[in-house]
């Protein structure tokens, strides 16, 4: 039996969770006590740990390896009975969710700051999912808050580093640690949801795709089920390596980061499809020749097609999008006759309405999309709902977004965010604009309807989110919406979603820049961005 030690501390300020857990600067994460006060805080939070087993990874970023030996040792000191680590102290957010569900765990530990980027200099994050495979819900995210608060002492135990790259078992203490193979059964999830057979044939028919795993966590997968288990050229995948800085980059998905995809993916003799992931492999961006797919659509396109994936042959029993999320997604649930959910931003706010029967597929606009099949978001399980519809529609990406838009209309849509400026700058752009009143009023030549700071009730447990982004929604179905990031490390970012509806099919070609160029000048005037912030324009328009 291991010695478990109790080590006396004080408090951190700050180590409230974001969006999606608490994340900061590695320099902040390796202060003496930072990682393993928020450890101890979570492991306080959750119930009786005895006899329990947790799930662990991350994104394998830079203090990854050294968080996960941390954690262990607290595990052992709490009372888990057994802790399973990806090898390597590798695990996607999605395959954690996976392993997690399937193996009925306690919940389990994800170290990342997912799209953010990593190495010494930069990011670090940390997040504790519930047995269900979620992220946790704002009640235990605000119990962890108020423990890291008050906390003066953590337990652990004496006790080596274990080796994370060899599979098997080992023990710390009574506590068992299983280090596995994170790919099988997250790709044999996959097996179940898509049509494996109907792509094999779709690449051996001579289709050719490119996937950016960006050097983040999704290359293995990424290997293992598009080129082992589907056939898909070797080399489809590029930048498949994990790395602990990403290669420098920021291993998120969009036309900007994902450069190198785009690239790839101009041109007559493009590949016929491209895909990015992200840092932790949950989110997904997805490309046709010549074309981008928004994520609004790429969600709405999923959701209408989305019987020709073998998971879903039954249909949707709902859609839930994040407030932001363009309403694409809304125009599809009312023709199949289902509901669609609007929720903040955020995974964790799916959880009850996938947990409920309620709601089948969900996306946010921030390249996430993902089903009831994990509690995540979940990047290459987009990729290969895509394939499936492709090797049964055999249309090109872009054929079959411009019929969805003739079909159902387009919600052009676009977003802005201004990053890194200063937070004392960005809270008084906001708290101006909600002190605002603005309904009825006419700006730029249209009407407000309706003008609030969005607040959520959660239709199954009743829980209220309150301050979840301002909006202003005009009563040409127009909208524009103002929030700030809830994930970034340094000072603030403010994000501008711009939105309209257009159904004339000669206008859906437009660039979306120039389709809302006007809503985008109301949007800068009204809230005062340039004398606010100094920013002319944004730093990263998706
Ligand atoms: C952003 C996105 C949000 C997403 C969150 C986590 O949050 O806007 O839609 O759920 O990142 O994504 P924010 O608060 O910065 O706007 V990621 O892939 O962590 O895990
Ligand atoms: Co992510």
């Amino acid at each position: 039996m291991a010695l478990v030690k109790t080590v006396a501390t004080t408090p951190f300020a700050g180590q409230k969770p974001g969006t999606s857990g608490l994340r900061k600067k590695v320099a902040v994460f390796v202060q003496p006590h930072y990682l393993e006060n928020f450890v101890q805080s979570v492991f306080d939070s959750i119930g009786d740990t005895t006899g329990k087993t947790l799930a662990l990874g991350g994104d394998g970023r830079y203090f990854n390896r050294t968080a996960i030996q941390i954690i262990l040792r607290m595990a052992a000191a709490a009372g888990f009975s057994r802790v399973m680590v990806g090898r390597g102290g590798i695990l996607s957010t999605p395959a954690a969710s996976c392993v997690i569900r399937k193996y009925k765990t306690f919940g389990g530990i994800i170290l990342s700051a997912s799209h953010n980027p990593g190495g010494p200099n930069e990011d670090f994050g940390i997040k504790y999912n519930i047995p269900a495979g979620g992220p946790a819900p704002e009640a235990i995210t605000e119990a962890i808050y108020a423990r890291s608060l008050a906390i003066d002492s953590y337990r652990t135990v004496e006790s080596e580093d274990i080796d994370l790259d060899r599979l098997g078992i080992v023990r710390i203490g009574e506590m068992e640690v299983e280090v596995f193979d994170p790919v099988v059964d997250y790709a044999d999830l996959m097996e179940t949801l898509v049509d494996f057979d109907a792509i094999r044939a779709l690449f051996a028919s001579g289709f050719r795709m490119r996937f950016d795993a960006m050097n983040a966590v999704t290359g293995p997968y990424a290997h293992e089920i598009l080129e082992r288990r589907l056939g898909a050229a070797v080399g489809t995948v590029m930048n498949g390596i994990p790395l602990e800085d990403f290669g420098g980059g920021h291993p998120d998905p969009n036309l900007v980061h994902a450069h190198d995809l785009v690239a790839a993916l101009a041109g007559p003799d493009a590949p016929d499809f491209g895909a990015a992931s992200d840092g932790d492999g949950d989110r997904n961006m997805i490309l046709g020749r010549d074309f981008y797919v928004t994520p609004s659509d790429s969600l709405a396109v999923l959701a209408a097609n989305a019987p020709l994936c073998p998971g879903y042959k039954r249909g949707l029993a709902g859609i839930a999008r994040s407030m932001p999320t363009s309403a694409a997604a809304d125009r599809v649930a009312a023709k199949l006759g289902i509901p669609c959910f609007e929720t903040p931003t955020g995974w964790k706010f799916f959880g009850t309405l996938l947990d409920s029967g309620k709601a089948t597929l969900c996306g946010e606009e921030s390249f996430g999309t993902g089903s009831d099949h994990v509690r995540e978001k979940d990047g290459l399980w987009a990729v290969l709902m895509w394939l499936n519809v492709l090797a049964c529609r055999r249309e090109s990406v872009a054929d079959i977004v411009t019929a969805h838009w003739r079909e159902f209309g387009r919600n052009v849509y676009s977003r802005h965010d201004y990053e890194g400026i200063e937070s004392a700058a960005a809270e008084g752009l906001m708290d101006r604009l909600r002190g605002l009143s603005l309904a009825g009023t006419v700006l730029d030549g249209r009407t407000v309807a309706v003008f609030d700071d969005f607040a959520y009730t959660d239709p199954v447990d009743g829980s209220v989110s309150t301050k979840q982004g301002i909006r202003v929604l005009f009563s040409d179905g127009a909208r524009i919406v103002y929030r700030l990031s809830g994930t970034g490390t340094q000072g603030a970012t403010l994000r501008v979603y711009i939105e309209r509806y257009e159904d004339d099919p000669t206008r859906h070609a437009l660039d979306p820049q120039v389709a809302l160029a006007d809503l985008i000048t109301t949007a800068r005037t009204l809230a005062e961005i340039e004398a606010r912030t100094g920013r002319t324009e944004p730093t990263v328009i998706t």
